[in-house]
């Protein structure tokens, strides 16, 4: 089985992959593709003209969603998608959740704090990251808390695409410097700490760090 992931390291939903690959120890080719300019053999395998695609024995698959249920019927072991249906649902829910609700309020910041001063060299829109930091983002946060009660991840049967997926949107957050105030959700600050430091994240994100430091 050969496995190609397409699309540029910073991209959440790369990441999200690039995760759930390393959680399943999953070896894989990456082609780190910038989401701009795409060919017409690209747009012919992903015609919403996005990253991440993956390739298994060269057969598309656009989506990180899609890639990461691929993914999982792959390598069941260990399981980021619950048995239990319920849970499962929960799983799914806090997915759409990360990648249409949290990419809504970390996307901006990281855009306007990191991609417009180091990549674009323009000046960030500060209204843009106050919008993000004082309106979008708190009441996810408030929902967050609320759902981590004393778990130490998202839902109550341990470490799931739940967390693979917010806490991938929440890593773009610290690049573009924002953060999770703890005084106000010390739940979510620690969740955040938690699963940045496990081992398929903290690499990434190490590796991400010395791209960004080269490049700016
Ligand atoms: N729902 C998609 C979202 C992917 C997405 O929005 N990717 C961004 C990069 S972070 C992109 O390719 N944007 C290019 C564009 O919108 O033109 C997924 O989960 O794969």
């Amino acid at each position: 089985m050969s496995l190609k992931l397409y699309g540029v390291n910073l991209s959440p939903y790369v990441r999200k992959v690039r995760v759930i690959l390393a959680e399943k120890g999953l070896d894989y080719e990456h082609e780190p593709l910038m989401p701009f300019a795409f060919s017409d053999e690209y747009v012919a395998k992903h015609p919403l003209k996005k990253i991440p695609l993956l390739e298994a024995d060269g057969r598309p698959i656009p989506d990180s969603s899609a890639i990461a249920t691929y993914l999982e019927g792959l390598a069941p072991t260990p399981a980021l998608y619950p048995a239990n249906p319920y849970e499962r649902a929960r799983a799914v829910w806090l997915e759409e959740f990360a990648d249409d609700g949290v990419a809504g309020g970390a996307g901006p910041v990281f855009q306007e704090n990191l991609l417009a001063k180091v990549f674009f060299n323009r000046e960030s829109d500060a209204e843009r990251v106050a919008k993000a930091q004082n309106e979008t983002l708190p009441p996810l946060f408030d929902y967050l808390e609320g759902q981590l009660g004393d778990q130490d991840y998202l839902l109550p049967s341990g470490f799931s695409i739940a967390d693979v997926a917010v806490g991938s949107q929440l890593v773009n957050l610290k690049h573009g410097h924002g953060e999770v105030d703890a005084a106000r959700w010390p739940k979510v600050a620690a969740w955040v700490e938690r699963v940045h430091g496990r081992p398929s994240f903290k690499g990434l994100i190490e590796e991400e760090q010395a791209g960004i430091k080269a490049a700016g």
